[in-house]
């Protein structure tokens, strides 16, 4: 079974992108299905389910949704094979752009829409760095030197991506994509001893487990403070802050 990992932001366009994406495949005889992790609430699930997609929903309500995806994925994959499906996939909640679900054997895609704003691509960080395909959607908003910039910003930060230029309303673009991950997506047997991508964010402090006091008596486990004012954060200041010195701030 070919397992296929959609992430992105919110709103990017991902249901929009895999249910225009599924559409090219109805000539084949495939069976595939989505499982589609949210926090709180989606009815994602209602519309893959009307397009006719075997569908799964996962809701965190207080984990990480993407701790809750990799502790889950395995029930899912298992799901996916009572199902006979050929290709599974897996549809992240997308939040804090940090988590990057993504396993080492599946086909990683990573959704982010041309509204976004040109400094998002740096923002988003292991999802789409380490995307082997990164979507860029709702071109058709913006003029062709945006669409230019916005996928040069793109390639900035992830050199290694195919990147598909798709509009999630009419799908123009998801014939390559589909034909591109059906031919490309690798089949994969089990998930047990697979790997992550990229270590999740990292949690287990006071707050995770239900403070909301705050002040340093009531802070304990895995607590990051603000480093004291340097030059680095005076630079910051004065708007000189680079991508490298962020990433070296936050330890990525
Ligand atoms: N104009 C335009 N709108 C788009 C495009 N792709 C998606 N949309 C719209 O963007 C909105 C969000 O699309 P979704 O596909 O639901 O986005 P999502 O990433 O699955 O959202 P969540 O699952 O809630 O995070 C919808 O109103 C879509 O119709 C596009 O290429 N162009
Ligand atoms: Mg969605």
């Amino acid at each position: 079974m070919k397992v296929i990992s959609v992430c992105g932001p919110p709103s990017a366009g991902k249901t929009s992108v895999i249910l225009r994406t599924a559409e090219t495949w109805a000539a084949q005889p495939l069976r595939a299905g989505v499982a589609k992790f949210d926090c709180l609430f989606t009815e994602d699930d209602q519309i893959y389910s009307k397009a006719g997609l075997h569908v799964r929903k996962a809701l965190s309500g207080p984990l990480c949704p993407d701790h809750y995806f990799v502790s889950n994925i395995e029930e899912i994959f298992d799901w996916a094979v009572q199902e006979n499906l050929d290709v599974l996939i897996t549809e992240s909640a997308g939040l804090c752009n940090r988590c990057s679900p993504f396993l080492q054997g599946a086909m990683a895609v990573c959704v982010i829409d041309n509204l976004s704003g040109i400094g998002t691509p740096k923002k988003i960080g292991p999802m789409l760095r380490t995307a082997d395909i990164v979507v860029i959607t709702k071109g058709d908003i913006v003029s062709q030197a945006e669409r230019e910039v916005f996928s040069s910003r793109v390639l900035a930060v992830n050199k290694s991506a195919y990147i598909f230029q798709i509009n999630g309303l009419t799908g123009q673009g998801t014939h390559e994509l589909g034909r591109f991950l059906l031919d490309e997506a690798r089949d994969i047997d089990k998930l047990d001893g697979q790997t992550l991508r990229f270590p999740m964010p990292a949690a287990v402090c006071s707050y995770c487990l239900g403070e909301t006091r705050i002040g340093a008596d009531y802070q304990i486990g895995n607590i990051r403070k603000l480093r004291p004012s340097t030059a680095h954060n005076i630079a910051d200041n004065r708007g000189k802050s680079s991508h490298k010195s962020d990433l070296q701030e936050t330890g990525l």
